[in-house]
């Protein structure tokens, strides 16, 4: 094995900021705990041994955007890749390695080895993402960037961000002031609420882009609108503004089709939010649009379509917005039925694949869940690993799948460690399924492995649901 001990140092190559500050982000990782300062140096031409090694290599483009090759003997650690978000996953290798007790924030005793190995290393899927509802309950920056933090450790790669619904509008759009001063002043239950700031905003995304994670915006429209209807009368078909929302009833709002002032708000919206967003993606919701008459939904969908596509971005929707005529750069979210799915891929439409019984975060574990929901039936931790996203729906190419993502709506949910007990233990088994190739894919092996994590769990202080199907390790 490779002993991490305190004359360990991060060497890196080239010595771009990018690269350096990837060796500063390890270090950080594991100086704590260690107990020694980990530094990062410059490496010279012949890399000195009892170090880490941190290589950007042109050499070898088959590893992709993401992949790595991670050699580890008891001389050094060579982590190298492609690109830089390749350096970055691998490094969570390393972390994943070593005791769990590197995790903890204080200095532990332990005798910091890495086992001696190679592994090259890339994901199956492009896209392997979760959704945060901070709508229904709004969370602030600082959970925010601790579940972004928490997906890093599993490699994954997209945040999306359920910005707005009909208990909340959470984001300040600078035109229309008083959709986040009123329309996000209260949330499920009565709460406060809250909302981001223009600059809150930009602090997650800039969060998530240094762990080479995107940040997706979703706006919700025309559905899940009562937020915004409440905080502007004009917005409204007859021109009263309702009072706020604090229940938790869906598909009884939609926005005012075909009036100007309408457009006019999604323009300014849209428009903003795109500046906002250093991604290629606005999600427009387009879901549950009980409300809004067939022909108006489909005539809504196209106009915001040519708005966001007008701004540079394309426009993802939850799988309703295959009624309408699509661009060939928009994306459909799979959440419920099969049909608008494969209909979108066949017309040349990539699919995000969140099949609400089995992905869906918020669905409680069994009967006795404290918290959670239970519409698309109970999800234990064995149904959330053992699926393949590219046999879920009859007729759907894997070539069609942009990749998978696990949507954690918060009507039941309230504090971060609320999240924390809804997402672990299952969200490492969604980052496996996007990651991993379905051939080692193995539910008796998977449940030893998690076993392992608890352990990391707690040095992290994340509040897991402790399963009775796993033999925890301490
Ligand atoms: C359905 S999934 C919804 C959300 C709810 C969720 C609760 C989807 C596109 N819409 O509005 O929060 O169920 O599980």
């Amino acid at each position: 094995m490779f002993v991490l001990s305190d004359l360990v140092d991060i060497y890196v190559r080239p010595a771009t900021d990018e690269v350096t500050n990837i060796g500063r982000y390890l270090a950080g990782r594991l100086s704590p705990s260690a107990g020694f300062e980990i530094s990062v140096l410059e490496a010279a031409d012949i890399p000195p041994d009892e170090n880490i090694h941190l290589i950007l290599a042109e050499a070898d483009p088959g590893l992709g955007e993401e992949g790595y090759i991670l050699t580890i003997t008891p001389q050094r650690v060579t982590l190298m890749a492609y690109r830089p978000a390749g350096l970055f996953r691998g490094c969570q290798t390393i972390r994943q390695l070593l005791p769990p007790s590197i995790e903890r924030a204080t200095a532990q005793p332990g005798s910091w080895t890495l086992p001696t190995l190679t592994i090259r290393d890339y994901p199956r899927f492009e896209w392997r993402g979760a959704m945060l509802d901070v709508a229904r309950h709004f969370f602030s920056v600082d959970d925010v960037k601790r579940y972004i933090d928490l997906l890093a450790y599993y490699k994954m790669n997209r945040l999306h961000l359920h910005l707005t619904d009909d208990q909340g509008w959470r984001i300040m759009i600078d035109a229309w002031p008083n959709l986040a001063a009123h329309g996000g002043s209260t949330q499920v239950g009565g709460g406060p609420g809250g909302y981001y700031t223009q600059a809150d905003y930009a602090d997650i995304a800039a969060y998530a882009q240094s762990r080479y994670i995107m940040v997706i915006p979703e706006i919700d429209m025309p559905g899940h609108t009562h937020a915004a209807l409440a905080s502007y009368a004009s917005l409204t078909c007859d021109g009263a503004a309702p009072p706020l929302y604090t229940g938790t009833e869906v598909g009884f709002s939609s926005l005012c089709v075909g009036k100007n002032e309408t457009l006019a708000f999604v323009g300014d919206v849209v428009r903003e939010i795109a500046a906002l967003t250093p991604g290629p993606y606005i999600h427009i919701g387009g879901d549950e649009a009980l409300s809004t008459e067939e022909a108006e939904y489909r005539q809504f969908i196209e106009q915001v379509q040519a708005v966001v596509e007008a701004q540079g971005k394309h426009m993802i929707g939850w799988e309703e917005i295959a009624k309408a005529d699509l661009q060939p750069g928009s994306v459909v979210q799979h959440w419920r039925n099969g049909e608008p799915a494969k209909s979108a891929a066949q017309q040349g439409n990539r699919v995000i694949m969140s099949p609400a019984f089995r992905i869906y975060l918020d669905m409680k574990y069994d009967e006795t869940t404290p918290l959670g929901l239970s519409w698309a039936g109970y999800i234990d931790v064995k149904t959330a690993y053992d699926w393949d996203p590219a046999s879920q729906v009859e007729g759907m190419p894997e070539s069609s799948i942009l990749g998978i993502e696990a949507p954690l709506w918060s009507e039941t949910l309230e504090t971060i460690s609320d999240i924390e007990y809804m997402a672990f233990p299952r969200l490492p088994g969604y980052a496996e399924i996007g990651w991993s190739p379905l051939s080692g894919k193995d539910w008796e092996a998977y449940k030893r492995r998690l076993a392992a994590h608890g352990a990391r769990w707690d040095a992290m202080h994340v509040n897991f649901h402790r399963a009775a199907s796993i033999a925890w390790e301490e």
